[in-house]
């Protein structure tokens, strides 16, 4: 009884646990090679970093990711920075740290969407409580269900040579055996003849689990192509339409056997319910930037599981901050049907936290530590960061 007083005592507003300040910066990070998707190509990441400080002085820590400006969605780490410093964070000074979901309140009447932005924040707000109550995040989110979390790699070069050897050396160091390729920069003809030469590359030693179109097919296209996929042994074929077609997608997890696996089509959770009440997809991808926070991705992991859809880990290349906030939701799931891609952190050249997160088995294991479990290299941060 005692040792629970403890733990719940530093909770009262009165003992400094209100927020003092929360700011923000910008960081760009060079990758270890150009990453191509559909419309656009990665070269370097960008990220925002969100600090949370306590009137006591304890710091929670927060990322929102990009993907080539404002092109993957309508953020970018110049509008996330401003949106938080201008909106955000003035409507939650003060505010006590271990009312998450009330937060989640004040920002949505403070901003509309901007759920990269409001996402980052809330990772911060579940950091810096896990710390002051010495727990990780997946305890404060009901606790883990798994410890080790499958995670993919993405081959986007476009250059099947280069990808096959890619995969291999993943493969024979163990760190990775299923693979996501990303298409829709070329003619699917391309594509397809690509997709026969990486398969054949890899027969017998690992799995091309995902093709990510990131909207880039048309119905017709998606008609005429996914036999060719289903044909490569294709597992899951992710976004082949725009965002808003799930009409579109019904009609073709009703007609093929191939199933579909939804990301840009779901950001929020009525987003989510749209897509199991129209049949427009098998699998949905959770990601931090797209739902807005940690408690969100369990909603909509939850709408999913109750509608039987199937839940893919997803991500938008984070470092390690954004990737530990993602495999600390990972971890609380009933169910992670699909696995997780994320591998964000490995992508990067360089670290921003002192210890890399555990890549192990062809998968990560969620980490331990209180809050995120992920302490920032400030050497590393300052050298990262964006000037002005
Ligand atoms: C996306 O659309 O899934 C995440 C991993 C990757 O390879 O691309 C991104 C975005
Ligand atoms: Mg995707």
């Amino acid at each position: 009884m005692s040792a629970v007083k403890s733990h719940l005592s530093p909770l009262s507003p009165d003992h400094g646990l209100l927020i003092r300040s929360i700011s923000t910066e910008i960081i760009d990070m060079p990758i270890i090679r150009e990453h191509k998707l559909s419309t656009l190509s990665v070269t370097h990441q960008s990220y925002v970093l969100v600090r949370v400080v306590t009137e006591d002085g304890v710091e929670g820590i927060g990322e929102a990711a990009t993907l080539g400006g404002p092109r993957w969605a309508e953020e970018a780490v110049e509008t996330i920075r401003a949106v938080i410093d201008v909106y955000l964070a003035p409507s939650l000074i003060g505010h006590a740290i271990n009312r998450i979901r009330a937060a989640r309140q004040i920002m949505d009447k403070a901003a509309k969407r901007n759920n990269a932005a409001k996402g980052a924040v809330e990772t911060a707000l579940f950091d810096v409580l896990g710390k002051v109550l010495d727990l990780p995040v997946t305890d404060l989110l009901g606790g883990r269900v798994r410890d080790h979390i499958p995670v993919l790699w993405a081959l986007a070069s476009g250059d099947p040579a280069q990808e096959i050897e890619e995969a291999l050396s993943l493969i024979e160091c163990r760190r990775h055996r299923d693979f996501k390729v990303k298409i829709g920069a070329q003619a699917p003809v391309d594509d397809i003849a690509r997709l026969q030469k990486i398969a054949a590359g890899l027969v017998g030693k690992g799995d091309l689990k995902v093709i990510d179109a990131n909207q880039a097919w048309d119905e017709a296209t998606a008609d005429r192509w996914i036999p060719a996929l289903e044909e490569i042994g294709i597992g899951l074929l992710e976004q082949p339409l725009p965002h808003w077609n799930l009409a579109g997608m019904a009609r073709l997890a009703a007609r093929h056997r191939l199933p579909i696996l939804a990301d840009e089509s779901v950001f929020s959770a009525h987003d989510a319910f749209q897509i199991a009440e129209a049949g427009a997809a098998d699998a949905v991808s959770l990601k931090l930037v797209k739902h807005g926070g940690l408690l969100a991705m369990q909603e909509v992991a939850a709408i999913a599981g109750s509608a039987g859809i199937g839940v893919y880990g997803g991500c938008l290349l984070e470092s390690a901050i954004g990737t530990a906030a993602h495999l600390h939701v990972f971890a609380s799931l009933s169910d992670l049907a699909w696995g997780s891609e994320s591998f964000g952190p490995l992508i990067l050249r360089d670290e921003l936290t002192a210890e890399p997160l555990q890549y192990e088995n062809f998968g990560v294991a969620v980490p331990a530590g209180p809050g995120l479990g992920v302490v920032l290299d400030e050497d590393k941060v300052a050298h990262y960061r964006r000037e002005g």
